[in-house]
């Protein structure tokens, strides 16, 4: 675990990275040993949690859902697992999904009551013939696997939705704004095996219901094993139309690094999308089956923890748009 001290020494390090504007993100240098990268700088502490494993010679699957369960566990996250933004009903509704090297797959979509959404999405990869459960019937899964029903509105996001429900309008902002985190996270360990995960409580304020693009593979996740992985977070609706994660991988499989194809898969959406992309935000962080790492947003405010060689680091990676 960070020490306080040391997690505001690293976060300081934003500062500095944000003045390079689109230099940073990319590393083609090869690295030697495992890495993790994950979103947002909520991602040092879970990187923290994952390098205990990947250090001691782990499998990148159990690093990145010891990982994540980190924010998935903190109440004072408000867009991930407990404590939560919940949707306009006031249920906390959470989406999260895994993957291997090899094209094993696990998902979980509208769970409630569960705290940690992706080692659900592993048993569902791992002791079912499906690869995705959702509402009700991933909540009887995850209970008959033995997970703790639990309540996971705090007073805090209870008071946040009373306040939203005055107006109760409904306006995703880019990430900058509080309402809406999603953590994904990509590992490659001593034995060069990678794996990915992704985990949210999606858009605050959404319609019941709603699914965004964490629990898709190929949206908001995707991993081969003898390419790259790739993790996105943002305007959910926007990823799953370009299916982006997939996207980023299939273009490290044409020969781009993992910036490069970043950069490639925002431009294409943009030159897509048009108008209809503008005040959106969507954000793409890769690696490559070497450990090399990419990052790219439409907009800027994207940072990305990275943790190689025992040091943890806060990174702001490049953008399209200036707004
Ligand atoms: C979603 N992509 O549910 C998630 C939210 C997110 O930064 O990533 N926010 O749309």
């Amino acid at each position: 675990m960070l020490s306080r001290k040391e997690f505001l020494r690293l976060t300081g390090l934003i500062a500095a990275a944000a003045a390079i504007r689109n230099s940073a993100g990319s590393s083609h240098k090869r690295r030697r040993g495992p890495v993790v990268i994950s979103t947002w700088d909520f991602g040092l502490a879970a990187n923290a949690a994952a390098w205990n494993i990947l250090k001691n010679n782990g499998y990148a699957l159990d690093a990145v859902e010891a990982g994540v369960a980190v924010p998935e566990g903190d109440p004072l996250i408000n867009s991930v697992g407990l404590g939560g933004f919940p949707d306009r009903d006031g249920r906390v509704t959470l989406d999260a999904c895994i993957m291997d090297e090899n094209f094993n797959c696990g998902s979980v979509a509208c769970l409630e009551h569960i705290v940690h959404p992706a080692a659900v999405a592993r048993r569902v990869m791992e002791k079912t013939p499906h690869v995705m459960l959702a509402g009700e019937g991933a909540l009887r899964f995850a209970l008959e696997q033995g997970f703790k029903n639990e309540n996971l509105l705090t007073p805090e996001a209870e008071t946040a939705w009373k306040e939203w429900l005055k107006k109760a309008e409904y306006d995703p902002q880019p990430n900058w704004e509080i309402n809406h985190d999603t953590i994904g996270m990509l590992a490659l360990d001593m034995q060069k095996r990678l794996a990915g995960v992704c985990t949210t409580s999606g858009m605050a304020w959404k319609m019941h219901g709603r699914i965004g693009d964490s629990p898709i593979i190929g949206a908001g996740l995707y991993v081969d094993g003898e390419i790259g992985a790739a993790t996105c977070t943002g305007l959910g609706e926007e990823m799953i139309r370009m299916a982006a994660s997939h996207s980023v991988v299939e273009a490290m499989r044409s020969g781009k690094s993992p910036q490069a194809a970043c950069e490639a898969v925002i431009k294409r959406y943009y030159k897509r999308r048009g108008n209809k992309a503008h005040g959106k935000q969507v954000c793409l962080l890769a690696m490559d089956n070497e450990g090399n790492v990419g990052a790219f947003s439409l907009m800027p405010r994207f940072v990305y923890a990275i943790t190689s060689n025992g040091v943890h680091e806060v990174r702001e990676a490049g953008y399209l748009l200036e707004k």
